[in-house]
């Protein structure tokens, strides 16, 4: 705990800090809030270096886009500025991080009065959709390069050679579990289906955006209402497909149950979060969505469950490295539950294509 108020001195006044508290749920970083006069006052957190290798591209990124958004709602007269976009605090380093004994950290501006959730109701679904979609047509016109912080993130075709690399060097021996070899065999026959967005794009079909790349529910700050007003964890903000964004946010939000469940009963896809989401997405994105990319949301919704079970096995049979784990087999219990959520996307594709066309 002392190297975390040694950290801190390096962007706020040391004497002020009262304690360090852990925050959040997050499977990369590591995040405290720092407590001021009895309330939390800055966000602490330790950058996961070996999944973000390049810090200084990472927190240019975020400076590019909360600068851009910051910008934008100034000249639309918003005043509750500070609320509504992440602000990063400059270090003695004169950056807004620092790298200390090889680790590195950063700090932002607590925001108070805001709730996240693990789950929603879909009011809550519809403000989500309408915020991801203005983000991300906040961001259309936004010059400053933004570096693909990790390259071929959501690739679908690069995940899946992840994985054959996995299997093919099986380091640990997890593929003597019959298991772990049902499910690469399914995987394999789903495969070519879902690398459907990245033969568009070959195509000249698809275009990349600028988005967000982790909307899980658990990424965005609520207000009392149930009013999305700031989106957060802008690590992963860099080009892709808009599938990521819609995709992601249902693959948290319209599972019954939790993203490692081990129980597979609770697991189902709630239509209801979809529609909801889906109209607070179209809303947010009528300006720019062209007809290839609304079309294929409803893949997207089936893509993400898909390749976070392609992810998770992938790290099961590497040993481990990538994604905390609670317990020895937690990847296992996560790619099982992703894989449930994949069937049970699959299986109302048919209605989501067809909300989809009347909306
Ligand atoms: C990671 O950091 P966190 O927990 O918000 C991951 C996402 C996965 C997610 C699965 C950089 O997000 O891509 O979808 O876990 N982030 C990175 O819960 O790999
Ligand atoms: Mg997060």
């Amino acid at each position: 705990m002392n190297e975390l108020y040694t950290i801190a001195g390096h962007f706020v006044d040391p004497k002020t800090i009262e304690s360090i508290q852990p925050l959040g749920n997050g499977l990369i970083n590591d995040t405290y809030k720092i407590m001021v006069a009895g309330q939390p006052k800055y966000v602490l957190q330790r950058i996961n270096n070996a999944v973000f290798t390049n810090v200084d591209m990472l927190q240019n990124n975020i400076e590019a886009v909360t600068n851009h958004i910051r910008k934008k709602y100034e000249s639309q007269g918003i005043t509750d500025i500070s609320r509504r976009v992440l602000h990063f605090l400059k270090a003695d380093s004169g950056k807004t991080y620092i790298v200390e004994d090889g680790k590195y950290w950063r700090v932002m501006d607590f925001i108070a009065d805001s709730y996240t959730y693990e789950a929603v109701t879909p009011k809550y679904a519809y403000y989500a959709g309408r915020s991801f979609g203005d983000f991300e047509s906040l961001l259309t016109d936004l010059e400053a390069p933004i570096g693909e912080i990790i390259p071929d993130f959501h690739n679908i075709e690069f995940r899946l050679k992840q994985l054959e690399d996995a299997v093919a060097e099986d380091r640990v021996g997890q593929m003597r579990e019959v298991e772990v070899q049902k499910f690469v065999a399914k995987i394999r026959e789903a495969a070519d289906s879902m690398c459907l967005g990245e033969r568009l794009y070959r195509e000249g079909k698809l275009p990349k955006r600028i988005c967000h790349c982790d909307t899980k529910v658990n990424n965005m700050l609520f207000d009392k209402d149930g009013n999305v007003f700031c989106v957060i964890d802008l690590d992963t903000v860099m080009p892709s497909f808009v599938f990521s964004d819609f995709g992601d946010f249902l693959r948290s939000a319209a599972n019954t149950g939790a993203e490692d469940d081990p129980d597979l009963d609770n697991i189902h896809f709630n239509m209801g979060i979809f529609e909801a989401f889906a109209k607070g997405y179209l809303e947010g994105t009528k300006s720019f969505l062209l007809l290839i990319e609304k079309e294929n949301l409803p893949y997207a919704v089936t893509l993400f469950p898909y390749m976070q079970a392609v992810r998770f096995l992938t790290d099961y049979i590497n040993g481990n490295t990538y994604y905390k784990i609670k317990y020895p087999t937690h990847n296992l219990v996560r790619t099982r539950a992703q894989w449930k959520l994949f069937e049970e996307a699959e299986a109302v594709l048919p209605e989501m294509k067809s909300f989809i066309a009347n909306n």
